[in-house]
């Protein structure tokens, strides 16, 4: 080898070494299976990074809860054990204050103002809280609206909750609603919940549809009301660490995927909720409509949990102005 191959040769290994030392392998933490509209769009957003990136960060995407519950996923997020995931903002409120007030029953009038809230000064209040709670948000994911489903009966006035156990994400808010409602709430994560209806340890449970149908919770919850109570946006996020590890163009490349990755699961969920509708409507399942339902006697107890949860003058502000807002 002469002397300019020698030295071409050397570049060319200390380029592959340099690379290789830069290359980041980060862990995505996802609790639903392929068959839930959000794994499609976390799979765009895990390619779309590597390819932006050039291959210098490269996302293996767990899905299916293989790395446990949303709970284990953020305590993965803020150990620094696991670098992306996708969460609720339920699961984010023992630490993000902001997050708690999302649950707020009857909170939005539609999705669409929804989204405008995100999209204005209460998602920079979140944006900045998470932060300080240890993560980054790159975007928001759409999640419908959640309803309840039971096994035996159907929801359709307030007094039909009396009895009832029901189980909950374990969040204050979410607990102090079905309390209100006047059933009893049972906290357990998500994969617990088809068995123990199905056991009979409760009696329902609430979510929205294509969580409903991927989990197969409407094969033993044959009864669907369609009274909307609560609409929680999720949140794609990742770890403050990882991120202070990226430079610039790779945060760049990070955000361009997260925005395509959201906008495709804004598709992805329409979709995903008529199709959803017919599997379940072909496997038995009763939808009550909102119309069938005696929705303003159970937002009459339902919003007694604001003076519960509204306490601080910050709180006061941030849910007047999104009641108040266009
Ligand atoms: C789903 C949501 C999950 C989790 C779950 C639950 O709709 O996508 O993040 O919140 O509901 O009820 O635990």
């Amino acid at each position: 080898m002469n002397l300019v191959w020698k030295r071409r040769w050397g570049l060319s290994l200390l380029i592959a070494a340099s690379m290789a030392v830069q290359a980041k392998d980060f862990t995505m933490a996802e609790i639903h299976p392929p068959t839930h509209p959000v794994v499609k769009s976390e799979e765009l957003f895990a390619s779309r990074v590597n390819q932006l990136t050039g291959g210098a960060i490269q996302i293996q995407l767990k899905h299916s809860g293989q790395l446990g519950n949303e709970d284990q996923a953020w305590a993965g997020i803020k150990g620094n054990k696991i670098e992306v995931t996708r969460l609720s903002f339920a699961t984010l409120s023992k630490d993000v204050p902001a997050a708690s007030l999302l649950g707020l029953p009857y909170l939005f009038r539609s999705r669409d103002h929804m989204w405008r809230v995100m999209d204005g000064d209460f998602g920079k209040r979140i944006v900045s809280e998470v932060e300080k709670a240890g993560a980054i948000v790159l975007g928001y994911y759409d999640s419908g609206t959640r309803s309840f489903y039971m096994t035996k009966k159907p929801i359709r006035i307030r007094s039909d909750f009396t009895g009832q156990r029901i189980r909950v994400m374990g969040t204050p808010v979410f607990k102090d609603l079905i309390t209100m409602l006047g059933a009893t709430p049972v906290a357990m994560p998500f994969d617990k919940v088809a068995a123990a209806m199905a056991n009979g340890e409760i009696d329902g449970a609430e979510n929205n549809i294509p969580s409903y149908v991927s989990s197969g919770h409407h094969k033993v919850a044959p009864y669907f009301s369609f009274d909307e109570h609560s609409s929680v946006p999720e949140v794609l996020l990742i770890s403050k660490k990882a991120w202070d590890g990226l430079n610039d163009d790779q945060k760049k490349a990070m955000r361009t995927a997260a925005d395509e990755s959201v906008h495709l699961m804004k598709k992805l969920w329409a979709e995903a909720e008529a199709r959803d509708m017919e599997t379940a409507k072909k496997a038995g399942v009763t939808f009550i409509e909102k119309s069938q339902i005696g929705i303003s006697g159970i937002e009459a107890f339902a919003i007694k949990v604001y003076s519960k949860h509204v306490t601080n003058v910050q709180d006061l502000d941030s849910v007047l102005k999104i009641l108040n807002s266009e």
